[in-house]
């Protein structure tokens, strides 16, 4: 292991205290807790700023090709507990901070979680970061300076409240403004065309426009134990006309008034949608707001070092994380035509060489479909641009196809007054990829069948993945040390050697450890629940989680309701033998899904009904932790028994909560859906609890006007009776709080369809194997092997194998190394 000189403990020591006065004027005695974590932050900050200028010298001499990968959400989760990880000096910094009488846990609690994303999308932007520094890969994250990231999430009375989340309020050690690679982004005005006698060719003038001034803020990607420092750079705006008496004076008042309203507005919040499409026009401004600033600054970084620019591709590649980023295709467009003097089919050669798109969703509401009258205003020239890559593009349909305008319909990139981002991005990219194996054959089967059939060349999967350097090494601590204690540390590095825990699987003394520190997880997370949210729960129940967004296709609403009827099981049968059950959830909802919000209020109402009810002994608990983070994840997955992973089969796309559950020894209870066909098929059947409809099933139902619920309403006394208990006041006084979920399920007259998500369809296959996994755990020798067996097998799972992937397959980069001096 490589540790930096300035961890040595007298001198960390001294940089701590010598921070604390400079930044507050304060002795380390007097300062607040928060100031502390600034001053160890800037220390530690410090020893990353060495790497990160040795990186870049690094770069520029070895000039490796370089990925950008776009997104606009980056769920970073907290910074200082990992960055120290990374390198190797926690336990160094914690000794030196325990000398100094303060504690590097409580420390970290004090730092803001950098919540810039919803869910799965933005963690997994966050994971592959970690990834790309480690594996020694040039890369930039790009994205938006958000002012407020993902809401903080309130329960009041069972309800979700929304609190702006201030992270900046105390200022955020991990960045550096960069204003000097500052950019300008133009918006609306109109494009004017100019004939250039001399070249004989059209020259497009956009003018008439408000600019904005976008600033980079620069976070440091800190790679494991190799020196390495990559960049996330998030961008923020500031207005560029500010009220000068010059643009007074050329009555250009009003225009800098809405140039500074522009600027104010753009980078405000994160939109909380998570797989929802609401074509708000300032969103599709903060997607062409950080497109543009990003491709200019790479473009400009190439030139410095490289001349010709045809030659782009062979150093440069743009991943667009979803289509949020898909301006980026005619962004590239413009300014290899406009500002470097390209024609059209030089500039589309080099940009369909350059830009590579993922598809994280097939859910038809996340369909990007902006209005083209919305699009032409906003945007002008870019608009320009894709209508002409539409116009070739028909042109290559009907070639392909001729007279055949259905095809025309179906994969116009405009169409019916909108324009498609999907298909622009499939379009232009050079690569489209799913992320998990049965995900990817629904895209090229269904989905995007059209595309498959016209450019197969371009398909691939990319089975989606996470780190184990925050989600076992920090998350799991105790565990992360057992294993090196089995098998030494190179699993941190190289997830594949976990394997070689199976041979403990059935090594009793093994079995014992494992589960022990698994009971100690879980006493720290009752610990968690008893101070948050004052419900004490048995570390002896099976714990049983279900913790991601809330959406009707993950079903949360298919727990809440199997937790109603075992309570009626427990009820109706005080003597029945029931092993302690502890179901736990954690869930943020979009704040205008009121759906979404109502099953959070249903599942605190059960909560409150099932935990207060002296009767049952405490044999079930029903838990919803507040504010479901990064931060608090970490714990979760440590302490869980069971995952519960149970989306209607061919919804979830990968879900990557399937995989931090797997790798801390928790057991899948789920459907053949997403990754965890892929995690069945590592750690076998037989260490699992599979249930539910096929995707096949699924697909097949919906194609043929969906199936009929009331079959089993009218045969199944027990689900009826759990049906009827949404709406007979049992769990609120008022008995239409629930109806609306009660008529998801049901009714017909409605303009949806009845139990869109097979939730009553799965209900019996569910219970049944809810009775596996109590029967499995009742056997304390099979649970052990159960649980380390998942551990053992969930090395595919790592982001650094996905990274590899993508790496050999799509983007062709260069390896790095730095030499420890
Ligand atoms: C979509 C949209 C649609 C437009 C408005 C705002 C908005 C915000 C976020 C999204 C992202 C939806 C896609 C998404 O998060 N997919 C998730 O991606 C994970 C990583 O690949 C995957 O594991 C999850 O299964 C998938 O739901």
């Amino acid at each position: 292991m490589i540790i930096d000189k300035q961890f040595e403990k007298e001198t960390f020591k001294k940089s701590v205290r010598d921070n604390v006065r400079f930044l507050f004027r304060k002795t380390l005695e007097e300062a607040t807790p928060q100031q502390i974590f600034q001053a160890v932050s800037y220390s530690v900050k410090d020893v990353i700023i060495d790497n990160w200028l040795l990186t870049q010298k690094t770069y520029e001499e070895q000039d490796p090709k370089t990925v950008y990968y776009m997104s606009m959400e980056f769920l970073m989760g907290r910074a200082l507990g990992n960055n120290l990880l990374n390198l190797t000096a926690y336990k160094e910094v914690k000794e030196a901070l325990d000398e100094l009488g303060i504690n590097l846990n409580a420390i970290e609690d004090e730092e803001p979680d950098p919540a810039l994303g919803n869910g799965g999308l933005g963690r997994l932007a966050a994971c592959f970061l970690d990834s790309l520094a480690t594996l020694g890969y040039s890369a930039y994250g790009c994205g938006i300076r958000y002012r407020y990231g993902m809401f903080k999430q309130k329960i009041e009375d069972g309800y979700q409240i929304e609190e702006p989340d201030n992270w900046l309020k105390d200022g955020y050690p991990f960045e550096l403004r960069r204003p000097e690679y500052a950019k300008e982004v133009h918006f609306g005005g109109y494009v004017r065309v100019e004939y250039d006698q001399e070249k004989g060719e059209n020259k497009f003038i956009h003018e008439g426009y408000q600019a904005v001034k976008a600033i980079p803020y620069d976070m440091p990607i800190v790679g494991y134990n190799n020196k390495i420092v990559n960049t996330l750079r998030i961008w923020d705006a500031e207005p560029i006309v500010d009220f000068g008496l010059d643009s007074f004076d050329k009555g250009d008042y009003r225009k800098a008034v809405e140039q500074e309203n522009l600027a104010r507005n753009i980078v405000e919040v994160l939109y909380p949608n998570d797989n929802h499409y609401a074509g708000k026009e300032l969103r599709l401004k903060q997607q062409y707001f950080f497109i543009s600033a990003s491709i200019q600054a790479a473009i400009v970084k190439y030139k410095k070092t490289h001349d010709d620019i045809m030659k782009l591709h062979e150093k440069v590649t743009f991943q667009m994380n979803d289509t949020h980023p898909t301006m980026a295709v005619a962004e590239l467009m413009r300014i290899l035509m406009d500002v470097e003097g390209l024609g059209w089919d030089q500039a589309w050669a080099i940009t369909t060489k350059t830009v590579a798109y993922t598809n994280h969703t097939i859910m038809a509401e996340a369909l990007e479909k902006w209005p083209i009258e919305l699009f032409s205003r906003l945007l002008p020239r870019i608009y320009q641009i894709i209508e002409e890559i539409n116009r070739r593009f028909i042109i290559e349909i009907q070639n392909r196809y001729p007279g055949n305008y259905e095809k025309i319909k179906k994969m116009a990139i405009i169409y019916d007054g909108q324009v498609k981002m999907a298909h622009l991005a499939i379009v232009a990219g050079y690569s489209v990829n799913g992320v998990a194996r049965l995900h990817t054959e629904i895209l090229k089967n269904q989905e995007l069948k059209d595309f498959y059939e016209m450019m197969p060349e371009k398909f691939n999967n990319k089975t989606n993945g996470i780190t184990q350097r925050r989600f076992l090494l920090h998350g799991n601590p105790l565990l992360a040390d057992w294993v090196t204690s089995h098998i030494g540390a190179d699993w941190i590095t190289d997830l594949s050697q976990i394997r070689k825990l199976a041979i403990y699987a059935d090594d009793e003394k093994a079995q014992q450890e494992f589960m022990n520190i698994k009971y100690q997880n879980k006493v720290r997370l009752a610990k968690y629940i008893l101070k948050h949210n004052g419900i004490e729960v048995d570390p002896r129940s099976i714990f049983d989680v279900q913790v991601k967004r809330l959406h009707e296709y993950k079903r949360q609403l298919l727990n809440i309701l199997h937790v109603m009827y075992l309570y009626n099981q427990i009820k109706q049968h005080p003597e029945m033998d029931f092993f302690p059950r502890t179901f736990i959830f954690g869930a943020k909802a979009a704040a205008g899904y009121r759906r979404a919000k109502l099953t959070i209020k249903l599942i605190n109402a059960v909560a409150d009904v099932v935990n207060h009810d002296t009767s049952i002994n405490g044999k079930l608990k029903v838990v919803f932790i507040e504010n479901y983070r990064v931060s608090n994840a970490e714990m979760i997955f440590a302490a869980a028994d069971v995952s519960e992973q149970i989306s209607t089969a061919s919804k979830e796309a990968s879900g990557t909560g399937n995989m931090k559950f797997m790798l801390n020894g928790a057991v899948t209870l789920g459907t053949m859906d997403g990754a965890n066909v892929e995690i069945v098929e590592e750690v076998g059947e037989e260490n699992a609890f599979i249930f539910g409809l096929s995707s096949d099933q699924v697909i097949n139902y919906e194609n043929h006007g969906g199936y009929d619920p009331h079959v089993i309403y009218n045969t199944d006394g027990e689900i009826r009776q759990v049906m009827m208990e949404l709406i007979n006041g049992k769990y609120s006084n008022d008995t239409e709080l629930f109806r609306d979920l009660y008529n998801s399920l049901l009714n017909t007259q409605s303009s949806d369809r009845a139990d869109t998500y097979f939730i009553l369809a799965d209900f019996r296959s569910y219970a049944e194997a809810h009775k596996r996994v109590e029967e499995a755990y009742r056997d304390e020798r099979r649970w052990a092997k159960m649980a380390m067996l998942n551990t053992a097998c969930s090395g595919k799972f790592t982001s650094d194998r996905t990274i590899q992937e993508y790496v050999d397959d799509i983007w062709h980069l260069d390896k790095v190394k730095i030499d420890a001096e």
